[in-house]
């Protein structure tokens, strides 16, 4: 894994140079300001600081002695005591250390290359004898199994939760600070959420953004959140379109927040109408397309939804978004992704983060469906409560840092 900084005038400008140099693959470990110190302070403007990591093609290591009781699935209802106890130790110090993340990054980063250097220096590895783990050693494993314990609280599917753990195992080194261990597993979370492009826009013509979702989740809320973010705040051409015609308060409640923002409304019926209203708006920047929540077991609603869809692709450049609430339970939202991924591909929003306090949910769905998340909303405040999706926020709250 190569672990670098980047500094700009903006986050965007130390992200380009980031992938400039690093590629497209990047991943956003910490953001901060900088300010210019000394003379500079008083001609230069604060800075962005982006730290990042890139991982590299055959970057793990193979183990180099047997795995320890860490690498163990841990029985959550009874865990051992030694864990207990660790964990009424340990669990402030965890946020203590989260909250210095930036510092430990770079420290790891350090030490990373003086091993790398170490190791060329270095004659050949001599046999070791199996030695019986030190006291730091068995206090290490605890350590991670605080962190395992932790994620399982907040609900990370212990399938995942293992891999994260098992991928430790592969990278730990002997004697390796608790701080770095921390590091090691933060950013392998990071990378697995990986990146989402969000609401892009079109090459040519208006980008057509479709949502879909179960019943109540906040689609048409989100889309009000979304629609004024875009005509507001980036002053940007938007039209709002709905095909829930299942029940007229759907339609008015979009309408409603079409009249605020003062963009263009309309009702689409039929396939026919879908394709009407994108040549009627084709110098629009963004058409919203809003769509009546079902359940994904109603193949008769999921196929007109289907037929809706195919006829908008038709029409133009698209995106599709489906909208999950994070207070959904992980079993009914696998099957929900699954249901979803046969009428299209799409990027997920999570919903309603305010009403739970375990996020664990974000990593499995990521995971199990393979899809980036792009927004998280977090109340029915619009446009406020929306937010473009930050693994370094989630991952944190994952370990067991304050929400
Ligand atoms: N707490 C909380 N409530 C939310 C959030 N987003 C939406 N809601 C609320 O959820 C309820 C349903 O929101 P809608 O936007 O109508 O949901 P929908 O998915 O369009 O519903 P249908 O069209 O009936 O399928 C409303 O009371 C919203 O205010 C959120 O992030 N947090
Ligand atoms: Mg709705």
């Amino acid at each position: 894994m190569i672990i670098k900084k980047f500094v700009g005038k903006t986050e965007e400008e130390a992200m380009e140079a980031a992938r400039k140099e690093l590629g497209s693959g990047v991943v956003i470990m910490n953001v901060k300001e900088v300010k210019p110190k000394g003379f500079a302070a008083l001609f230069r403007s604060k800075q962005t600081e982006v730290t990042v990591a890139l991982e590299e093609e055959g970057d793990i290591p193979k183990p180099v002695r047997k795995e320890t009781a860490a690498a163990e699935p841990v029985n959550r209802e009874n865990p051992p005591a030694a864990a207990v106890t660790l964990v009424a130790d340990n669990s402030q110090n965890i946020e203590k250390r989260l909250d210095s993340l930036q510092t430990l990054l770079e420290s790891r980063f350090q030490q990373d290359e003086a091993e790398k250097q170490e190791q060329t220096e270095a004659a050949p590895p001599v046999e070791k004898q199996e030695e019986e783990p030190s006291e730091e050693e068995l206090e290490r494993s605890k350590f991670v199994r605080l962190l395992y314990n932790t994620m399982l609280e907040n609900e990370v599917d212990e399938k995942y939760a293992n891999q994260i753990i098992e991928d430790l195992e592969k990278n730990k080194k002997p004697n390796m600070p608790f701080d770095y261990i921390l590091a090691n597993v933060y950013q392998k979370m990071i990378l697995k959420f990986g990146k989402a492009d969000g609401i892009t826009a079109a090459g040519k013509g208006p980008k057509i953004v479709l949502f879909m979702g179960p019943t109540g989740v906040g689609k048409t809320t989100t889309i009000a959140k979304l629609a004024s973010d875009f005509t507001m705040g980036e002053k940007k051409k938007v039209a709002l379109l709905t095909a829930d015609t299942y029940r007229i308060a759907a339609a008015e409640q979009l309408r409603t927040y079409a009249n605020i923002l003062e963009t263009p409304f309309r009702v689409i019926y039929t396939e026919g109408d879908a394709k009407q209203a994108v040549q009627d708006f084709h110098n629009f920047d963004y058409i919203f397309v809003d769509t009546a929540g079902h359940s994904h077991k109603n193949e008769e609603q999921m196929e007109n939804m289907q037929k809706l869809f195919d006829a908008m692709k038709e029409a133009g450049e698209y995106q599709t978004f489906l909208v999950l609430s994070a207070t959904t339970k992980y079993r009914d939202l696998v099957r929900i992704v699954s249901s979803y991924k046969e009428i299209t591909d799409y990027q997920l929003i999570f919903t309603k983060l305010d009403e739970t306090s375990t996020l664990g949910n974000l990593l499995n769905l990521k995971l199990f469906a393979d899809v980036p998340i792009a927004y998280v909303t977090c109340g029915q405040n619009v446009p406020d409560d929306i937010e473009c999706f930050n693994p370094q926020k989630t991952v944190k709250q994952l370990l067991g840092g304050k929400a």
